[in-house]
């Protein structure tokens, strides 16, 4: 079934639109509907305008701030932190993001905090933004408890996302972004929705058995990628954006969500390099030699991550992007 095609214009105009008519402020609108429109840019399907859903429902459950005013302090010489107010992430991170990067010039090495803030979005977009502003950058988010910890199938995780981003002198950055679970849940949302089986490994049924039915995974527990490392990495997620930062793990924000169903609550990390102002520039050459790497993956056929994201951002720009017709359908009906 052929889709519907959009311009990135009309996409970011409806989506502003579902936003404010769903009660968000005018500029928190603005920043969320940024990264949608960026994700079905890129082809990201589980964070792009399927992401409408998701933000408009967490309006309507109260689990967000719609009007929150995100705070700016100065921790430290190289800290920033923003306090979210209960609102998304989004324009927090936009509002702590100057600072950061005129830290991380200003000592070579600096860190910005987001507290209080709800979180549904991919994490390349801020990385990215930092890599263009040619930084190295990090960032993590725990999520709500959807994920057991290897060898078990209780969930405590969430979905704990780890971006990196390396600036590169002739192109976009390096750029990776995923999930320390199996996939991000979002994905397995996509297949519920389109009524598609699972892999029987994206995880446990409430009886912790193996399952290829996305409801039982979404009602049961789903399983870290690459065994104790995920899981490793996940707890790594968890302690270094949660009680690190002063914010909650996935299990108290998934308690406090009581039953609601809305996107997670909580914190997020993100760490700033400068290069220039940073070891490697006491020894010449290292972005040539960072170059040099880069070949030797591309130079045997392998890609790079994100070189698939910006092959399908070069496709939308000129030819806009298609939404499936019973997304679109969902996307109209919202505040209808
Ligand atoms: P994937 O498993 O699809 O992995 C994504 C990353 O791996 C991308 O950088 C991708 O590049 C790269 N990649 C994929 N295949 C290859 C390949 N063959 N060779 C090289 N690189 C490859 O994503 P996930 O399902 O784990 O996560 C999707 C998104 O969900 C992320 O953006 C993440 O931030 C988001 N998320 C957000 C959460 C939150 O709490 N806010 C929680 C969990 C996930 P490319 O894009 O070019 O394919
Ligand atoms: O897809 O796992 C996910 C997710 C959680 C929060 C935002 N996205």
């Amino acid at each position: 079934m052929t889709g519907i095609r959009m311009t990135l214009d009309e996409l970011r105009i409806l989506a502003r639109a579902k936003l404010i008519g769903a009660g968000l402020a005018r500029d928190h609108a603005e920043a969320v509907a940024e990264t949608m429109v960026a994700g079905e840019r890129d082809g990201c399907a589980s964070h792009g305008i399927y992401r409408l859903l998701v933000a408009v429902s967490s309006l309507a459950r109260g689990v967000v701030v719609p009007d929150a005013r995100p705070e700016l302090a100065h921790p430290a010489r190289a800290l920033v932190r923003v306090d979210g107010g209960g609102g998304f992430a989004q324009l927090a991170f936009q509002t702590g993001k100057p600072a950061l990067i005129e830290k991380a010039k200003a000592n070579g090495i600096a860190a910005l905090a987001l507290n209080n803030v709800v979180h549904f979005a991919a994490l390349w977009p801020e990385v990215e933004e930092l890599a263009e502003a040619g930084l190295v950058a990090l960032a993590f988010t725990p999520s709500h408890a959807w994920v057991a910890p290897a060898g078990g199938a209780e969930p405590v995780f969430g979905t704990n996302p780890i971006a990196f981003g390396w600036p590169r002198p002739d192109g976009p950055p390096f750029v990776f972004d995923f999930a320390t679970s199996m996939v991000a849940r979002g994905e397995i949302e996509l297949h519920r929705r389109a009524g598609k089986p699972i892999p029987d490994d994206w995880g446990v049924d409430a009886q912790g058995q193996a399952t290829t039915d996305p409801a039982a995974v979404l009602a049961g527990a789903m399983r870290t990628f690459g065994g104790h490392k995920g899981s490793a990495l996940a707890t790594m997620v968890e302690l270094l954006a949660g009680p690190l930062i002063g914010d909650m793990t996935s299990r108290e924000s998934i308690a406090w969500d009581d039953g609601r169903g809305g996107s997670p609550l909580g914190g997020e990390l993100i760490v700033a390099i400068d290069p220039a102002g940073f070891l490697g520039d006491l020894l010449p050459g290292h972005q040539a030699r960072a170059e040099t790497m880069f070949d030797a993956i591309t130079g045997q056929g392998a890609r790079l991550p994100s070189a698939r994201r910006y092959a399908a951002r070069v496709r939308s720009l000129s030819q806009g992007v298609e939404i499936a017709p019973d997304l679109y359908r969902d996307v109209m009906a919202l505040n209808g």
